[in-house]
């Protein structure tokens, strides 16, 4: 029997993917996996000896299938056809999982052959966990699209210590309720050790749906009983690398890259920014029609105020991001089209991944960071930003539905559902007293150092530890 990894993460994706190689289409090379997953977990990570990551290498065509080491990481990849990554990733994980927790701002579809798909993958990826790992190892399982691997690990190795984080919302069994798999969801999740969430109100969440199915009891606030065993329910809040970023956004190229950017742009007063993968939870639509307004309305005008907007494109297959790319991009033309001058966009969109050190340059260019999901599990960009400005100024603009705003409380926090207190919130933020958003920032920035990705990793695999 091969040794095995002593801490197995299992993640959909692996932290890297292959991309087509420019020098000879015929092979690939290896580029970072995009999201905020992956951009967490990966820096938090690096201080651990003899990890190994289960995950899919995100490209069906020169598929990859030997373990290998990058990073000083054992990466084992599983892979998938075509037609089980539309049935376990395109359908079940983001048709239903994904807008259902997220609550439900797009219908969730429920299709049995979708859970069939999703069974299957993740009994591979239980399989694969299961051989990675070695006696009584721990095993993080990460996210919505392998809820059940801890069940199927609980079968075949009692000995592992297993826990799940889950990285966006969990919804309240109002609406959780509606999945007609809820009881063998919620049953394989509570054989974990821990569950981990972003907030306090995931999970209870959670808590609460267990009781109220009858498939575990309260051990106090946050612990449940099932089957005999005592599991860990509560909130990890997820971290970004705050040293690193730090740092790099004071770097002579990205310094001087925000000063070329703001004059390529004409300099304006105010330059605003919003970075997102391309998804319907993120509001980019919302925040676009608020500028649109203020310009309208003239409260802000072309010749002061610019918008960036980088829509890192993401689940492209998915209908309802065909749907709401081809909206965003309408809203950016009409807005263009009755406020922007010649050679002067007022909003300059991106639908491009851009590379992190741009991404840091814009951060530093930007005077009002719009954040304004209708529903988002943390949000790494806003914690990003507030790392990013070693001046202390910039004002963070920040939805309340954001996992963030739970501890970002300093930020101006907004309702991405009231577009009047969207539009009255960007010009608090435009028109601040630099005092008061130096004073907003620094509390902010004492709580990202705070509480960074090495803090949340070491935590939740204390908790996993202590089990
Ligand atoms: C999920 C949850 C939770 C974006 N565009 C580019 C790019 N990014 C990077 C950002 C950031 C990450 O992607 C996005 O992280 P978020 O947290 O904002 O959002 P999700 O991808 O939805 O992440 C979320 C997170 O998991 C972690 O638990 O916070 O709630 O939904 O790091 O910088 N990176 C590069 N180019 C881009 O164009 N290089």
């Amino acid at each position: 029997m091969k040794p095995g990894a002593q801490l197995v993460v299992v993640a959909n994706r692996l932290p890297v993917k292959q991309i087509p190689d420019p020098d000879n289409a015929a092979d690939f090379v290896w580029g970072v996996s995009p999201g905020g997953l992956v951009a967490a977990l990966t820096p938090s990570l690096a201080s651990y000896d003899d990890v190994a990551w289960v995950g899919w290498t995100g490209h069906i065509g020169v598929e990859m299938t030997e373990r290998f080491r990058h990073d000083n990481m054992e990466l084992i990849p599983v892979a998938l056809t075509e037609d089980e990554k539309e049935l376990h990733y395109d359908g079940m994980s983001n048709g239903t999982f994904w807008p259902l927790y997220h609550d439900k701002v797009r219908a969730p579809e429920f299709h049995r052959t979708w859970w069939d798909g999703y069974k299957l993958i993740n009994r591979r990826f239980a399989e694969a966990v299961a051989d990675a790992a070695a006696p009584n190892a721990r095993v993080w399982i990460h996210d919505y699209q392998l809820q059940l691997v801890a069940g199927l690990l609980r079968e075949t190795r009692p000995d592992l210590r297993v826990g799940f984080f889950l990285h966006i919302p969990f919804p309240p069994p109002e609406l959780f309720n509606q999945l007609p798999w809820r009881t063998e969801i919620t049953s394989a999740l509570l054989d974990n050790d821990v569950v981990g969430f972003q907030t306090p109100d995931d999970a209870e969440n959670f808590s609460r749906l267990a009781v109220g199915l009858g498939l575990a009891s309260s051990e106090g606030k946050w612990a449940l009983s099932a089957d005999g065993r005592s599991i860990e329910v509560r909130a990890f809040p997820i971290g970004i690398d705050e040293e690193t970023v730090a740092y790099k956004a004071k770097q002579h190229g990205v310094t001087t890259g925000a000063s070329d950017l703001r004059a390529q742009l004409g300099n304006p007063r105010v330059v605003m920014l919003g970075v997102d993968r391309l998804d319907y939870t993120k509001g980019i639509d919302v925040r676009l029609r608020a500028f649109g307004e203020l310009l309208a309305e003239g409260k802000l005008s072309s010749h002061d105020a610019t918008m960036i907007q980088v829509a890192e494109p993401s689940r492209d297959k998915v209908n309802a991001y065909v749907d709401l790319r081809e909206r965003v991009e309408r809203l950016v033309g009409a807005i263009n089209g009755a406020h922007g001058r010649l050679g002067f966009p007022v909003v300059h969109y991106l639908h491009q991944s851009r590379p992190f050190e741009d991404l840091l340059a814009l951060y530093r260019a930007a005077d009002v960071m719009l954040v304004t999901p209708f529903r988002d599990g943390m949000n790494l960009v806003a914690k990003e930003y507030v790392a990013s400005r070693p001046d202390e100024s910039g004002v963070l603009v920040l939805s309340e539905f954001a996992g963030a705003a739970t501890e970002l409380t300093d930020a101006v926090i907004v309702n991405p559902y009231d577009l009047n207190g969207l539009k009255a919130a960007i010009m608090s933020a435009v028109n601040m007293d630099p005092a008061e958003g130096r004073h907003r920032m620094r509390a902010l920035q004492a709580t990202v150092r705070h509480n960074d990705a090495v803090t949340w990793a070491r935590s939740f695999l204390a908790a996993l530890d202590a089990t």
